[in-house]
């Protein structure tokens, strides 16, 4: 039964029309340790290529056993574990939409040949039930979308799939905006998702 020393929770900076991004504000606002294991934290930046290779970074100098990536979905009415990323790049269908950088793809693919979708390896059911038993709302998602959450995440898994062991738990979860969710409790669902996890490995 390992456990878990190193956990790896990023946010993301503000992107689109959102002047903020709760997520890079309540990833800050995390203790330095969580049931024991040393928290790291980082926003990572909104833009195809850079988001998962500042994420792979971060990876490789702290070799974390559990990574929690979160971003915002606003929209969104829960918090969201999401079940897959796909290997797809896709910008195109909102309009004047585009990363931080001003590029908006259309239909290409994140890592040319890769699979076409890579399952996140977080305990996505026990932390649903585990949100829902802290009384925030919660549901699992099939989708992360096509833009730099989606990359992150698929790019990830994607590294961590050909890495050799042990290999971290890591997935993602999407959060609400502030006007259905405060920071608070935006803060609170993702330690209650890290607390899950830790255990999750913990028992394994
Ligand atoms: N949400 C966006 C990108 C950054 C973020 O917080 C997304 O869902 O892709």
């Amino acid at each position: 039964m390992p456990t878990a020393s190193t956990v790896l929770v990023t946010g993301f900076e503000p992107f689109g029309p959102h002047a903020t991004n709760p997520t890079a504000e309540a990833v800050a606002l995390l203790p330095e340790r969580i049931t024991g294991a040393r928290v790291v934290t980082a926003a990572l930046p909104v833009e195809y290529g850079r988001c998962a290779e500042a994420a792979l970074a971060l990876i490789d100098e702290h070799s974390p056993d559990v990574i929690v990536l979160t971003g915002l979905a606003a929209g969104r009415t829960a918090v969201t574990p999401e079940r897959i990323g796909i290997n797809v790049r896709d910008t195109g269908g909102v309009e004047g939409f585009a990363d931080n950088a001003g590029r908006a793809p259309v239909d290409l693919p994140i890592v040319a040949d890769g699979p076409d979708g890579l399952f996140s390896t977080l305990p996505n059911r026990a932390i649903v039930a585990a949100l829902l038993a802290a009384g925030i709302p919660a549901e699992m998602s099939a989708t992360a979308g096509t833009f730099i959450c989606n990359e992150t995440l698929y790019a990830v898994l994607h590294v961590l799939s050909s890495a050799p062991p042990p290999v971290p738990l890591a997935g993602f979860i999407h959060v609400p905006d502030t006007d259905v969710l405060p920071i608070g409790e935006i803060l609170r669902a993702i330690r209650v998702a890290v607390e899950t996890t830790v255990a999750a490995l913990e028992t394994a």
